[in-house]
């Protein structure tokens, strides 16, 4: 898997997608998007990928948000273009079916924190700087911001963000619920690596469909939310991972889970 803008390895079950313009502080062009809508469906099928795990190239973003560049001139069929490019890339990560974490290693603003927030959780390095600014380039977060952020840290803190468009540092994140961990930047991707490598060693199709039910029923109502889950739960019963996982702990032994 090659890319212009990407850098995509795969070890030990976790695919490591790093966003790769750091002269840009890896901002988020249509060509990013549609490469990582490409990596994505690369990765869909692949078994030795169990997990994914995004961060940025080079030391300083993980991503600065959304090409500013690029958008200057666009006129609105362009930015509606854009808008469901991101929409679109966004919500592939959300729905993806293998779990996908933040490693936000630097700058994480606009449609860059709009990114994290559309992964599974955030981990930050304690230099890390997160916002969204895009008021202050008069607009505001496009890409799900107005509607992640809330619900991961209510209304009133969202919106205190999204109005001043400040930046806060990573510990900040971790005290208003935005990043999961704090860890110092040259442990980020080993502390991140090891959190992945834990996932991937277990059952692939139990992950995913846990992924679906917090997902789907995060919007519902306890009850609604809780059908959703027993439906999962008595369909997990016809995976070899459920067999393998109960036949293994009985046997006392590693189990083999396939992802199927
Ligand atoms: N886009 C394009 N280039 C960027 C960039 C960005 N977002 N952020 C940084 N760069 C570029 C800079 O222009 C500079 O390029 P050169 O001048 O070297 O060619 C290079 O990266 C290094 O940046 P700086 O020289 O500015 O570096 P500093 O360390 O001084 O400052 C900074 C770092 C992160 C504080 C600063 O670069 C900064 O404020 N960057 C912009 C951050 C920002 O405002 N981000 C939000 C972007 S707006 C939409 C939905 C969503 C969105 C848009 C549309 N639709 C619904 C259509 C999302 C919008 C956004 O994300």
């Amino acid at each position: 898997m090659s890319y212009k803008n990407l850098l995509v390895e795969v070890a030990d079950g976790i695919a490591f997608v790093k966003i790769n313009r750091p002269k840009a502080l890896n901002a988020l062009n249509r060509e990013t998007l549609l490469e990582l809508q490409q990596a994505l469906k690369e990765l869909q099928g692949k078994k030795d990928a169990q997990i994914i795990v995004l961060t940025g190239e080079g030391g300083k973003a993980f991503v600065a948000g959304a090409d500013i560049a690029e958008m200057k001139d666009m006129n609105p069929t362009e930015a509606l273009a854009f808008s469901r490019l991101g929409h679109e890339t966004l919500g592939m990560i959300e729905n993806f079916t293998k779990p996908v974490i933040a490693a936000v290693n630097g700058y994480a603003l606009g449609g860059g924190l709009e990114i994290a927030l559309s992964c599974d959780f955030i981990y930050v390095s304690e230099t890390a700087k997160l916002g969204v600014p895009e008021v202050t380039l008069g607009i505001f977060p496009g890409f799900g911001g107005t509607q992640r952020l809330p619900r991961l840290i209510g209304k009133g803190r969202a919106k205190e963000l999204i109005y001043t468009g400040k930046m806060i540092d990573a510990q900040e994140a971790y005290n208003q619920g935005i990043a999961n961990k704090v860890f110092p930047a040259d442990k980020l991707m080993e502390e991140v690596t090891q959190v992945a490598r834990t996932i991937a060693q277990n059952g692939p199709m139990a992950v995913s469909m846990a992924k679906d039910a917090v997902n789907a029923g995060y919007d519902m109502g306890a009850e609604e939310g809780e059908v959703i889950e027993m439906t999962a739960w008595g369909n997990s019963f016809a995976t070899h991972d459920q067999k393998e996982g109960m036949g293994a702990f009985l046997e006392k032994r590693k189990p083999q889970f396939k992802g199927e």
